[in-house]
């Protein structure tokens, strides 16, 4: 038995002597070096104690030694768990919890605060700083490489990735190989990347986006990536001319073209921008093309399924649509309440069913049965339609969820927080329109009967148990929320009374 996923994907680095990951600062680690930080990685990890099969959550800055964790997860068979750097103790207990992962790695900074949330999930929590120190990275060093990689089977899970959900409880969504491999595998052809690519990736490495279609199409195509710790806009407009190729969340998009350095020339070398995570606004498509010459190619996916459709490379990159499915991948649109086939041109749930469906919900069987039909389509919450070309349009959610930055924010989350709040009688948290972030958190509170909430207060309060990221941006105090007739919030309504709230 082989190991699909190390050995098409990072086997290959060991006859690198050339740049795989380039720093900010120019510092280059070959492929061979990576790939032997990775093996590291993995010999740190069994030394460690973790097994094929276990579970290892990872909460640490972006770095090429971050990344070499995923490659040695990969190697030692052990399931990666990425988590969002901005996540609370709080959260972080939930993720340590279900998963029952046995090793947590963490930033030094971060250690005091998570060693008792480990200890009490019965993880075992070392650290490991960008800089590859930390017990962890003193372990690596002191590791033998691992060898071998462990066995592993084409279905066997690679990744465990937690999505919010909208009762507010996350769900784990298991990634086998096979569902990344085959997903990789068709990206490097639909975008044609070869050995001579550059990606500026400036994406964060704990989603789908920045770890996955990035990393993974990087490596299997021989490539290389200069590597930025985040989005830091001075970085991207110095780094563009030596990249050929960037992959982002569309608020890259508008920071750049916010930016009078962005210009055609600066751009010139660059082959390929992708859009992804979040819709891009058809302005922002036919702006940027106007401005470099290029035009951005999107495409549309989600944790659970990996890359679904995309734009195609040669032909019309049609603005304001994610394109056609992707080889191998199908997807229909069904009427949401009988969740029958429509015909062509009706609007209704977007369906996927293709080797990039995940395998459902880490021990959450009644969630999968109801997301992941018996005939293997995933209901993805997406509302679309195929236009008379077979491109699809994503033309609303059903499921209540937030968009900002590319970050999906469940109000369900932050609605039970703000309840619990003082003054607070109930609460309703709604997305509207943000100029930077497309879409921005705005919580709109009913006070108690005589009671006058303090908003900052409020907030505050809520930052111990949520990550920033997920907080209201604002709140609003109304006497009474909108309801229908069956007494059900109408948030389309408070959406409409409050899109101007964060105009531009
Ligand atoms: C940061 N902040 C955000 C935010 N990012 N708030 C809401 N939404 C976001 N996305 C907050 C911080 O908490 C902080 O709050 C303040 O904004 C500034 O923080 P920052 O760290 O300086 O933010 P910045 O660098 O400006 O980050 C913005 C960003 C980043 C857009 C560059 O969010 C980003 O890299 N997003 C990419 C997300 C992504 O990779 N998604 C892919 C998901 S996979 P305060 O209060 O401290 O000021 C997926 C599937 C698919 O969806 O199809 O790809
Ligand atoms: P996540 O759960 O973080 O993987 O987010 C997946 C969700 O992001 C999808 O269900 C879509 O709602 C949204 N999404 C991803 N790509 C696009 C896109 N190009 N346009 C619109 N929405 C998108």
């Amino acid at each position: 038995m082989t190991n699909p996923l190390h050995d098409a994907l990072f086997a290959p680095l060991a006859g690198r002597s050339d740049p795989f990951i380039v720093g900010p600062d120019g510092a280059a680690i070959t492929g061979a070096e990576f790939l032997g930080m990775c093996a590291r990685a993995a010999g740190a990890m069994a030394a460690a104690g973790l097994k094929p099969g276990d579970r290892l959550a990872v909460q640490v800055a972006k770095s090429p030694a971050a990344l070499a964790l995923y490659g040695g997860a990969v190697m030692a068979g052990v399931v990666f768990l990425p988590l969002n750097t901005a996540y609370t103790a709080q959260e972080v207990a939930y993720f340590l919890g279900n998963s029952g992962a046995r090793l947590m790695l963490a930033d030094g900074g971060a250690e005091a605060t998570l060693a008792p949330v480990a200890e009490s999930c019965g993880a075992r929590l070392m650290v490991l700083d960008a800089d590859g120190s930390g017990s962890f990275g003193a372990a690596m060093a002191a590791a033998a490489p691992m060898a071998t990689p462990a066995p592993r089977g084409a279905d066997d899970l690679a990744a465990l990735l937690y999505t919010s959900g909208t009762t507010g409880r996350s769900k784990g969504a298991m990634l086998s190989q096979r569902n990344l491999l085959s997903n990789a595998e068709v990206l490097v052809g639909e975008w044609r990347f070869t050995a001579e690519d550059v990606l500026l990736h400036a994406l964060p490495i704990f989603h789908t986006h920045g770890l996955f279609v990035a990393t993974n199409v990087m490596l299997l195509a021989g490539g290389a990536m200069i590597f930025l710790p985040k989005f830091d806009l001075d970085r991207v407009i110095d780094m563009l001319p030596q990249a050929t190729a960037m992959m982002g969340v569309p608020t890259f998009y508008t920071r750049l073209l916010d930016d009078p350095r962005l210009t055609r020339e600066r751009v010139a070398h660059m082959r390929l921008f992708v859009s992804g995570s979040a819709p891009l606004l058809a302005e922002t498509h036919t702006t940027w093309e106007a401005r470099t010459g290029h035009r951005i190619l999107e495409r549309y996916g989600m944790t659970e399924t990996n890359m679904i459709t995309s734009n195609p490379y040669d032909g019309e990159r049609r603005a304001g649509t994610v394109g056609f499915p992707l080889p191998g991948v199908e997807v229909r649109i069904t009427d949401p309440e009988s969740g029958r086939d429509l015909p062509q041109g009706g609007i209704g749930m977007i369906e996927v069913r293709g080797p990039n469906v995940f395998r459902g919900y880490w021990q959450m069987p009644e969630k999968t049965a109801a997301e992941l039909r018996a005939d293997g389509f995933f209901i993805t919450g997406d509302l679309g339609m195929f236009d008379a070309e077979g491109y699809l349009h994503i033309v609303g959610r059903q499921k209540d969820l937030i968009i900002a930055g590319g970050y999906n924010i469940y109000p369900k989350e932050i609605e039970l927080a703000l309840d619990a709040a003082p003054g607070v009688k109930e609460s309703a948290v709604i997305g509207v329109p943000h100029p930077d972030l497309g879409e921005a958190v705005l919580g709109v509170i009913v006070p108690e009967d005589g009671a006058a909430p303090d908003a900052a207060a409020i907030l505050s309060g809520l930052s111990a148990s949520l990550a920033r990221f997920k907080l209201p941006r604002a709140l609003e105090i109304v006497p009474e929320l909108p309801r229908n007739t069956m007494g059900k919030v109408q948030k389309a309504a408070l959406r409409e009374r409050f899109r101007e709230r964060f105009a531009g």
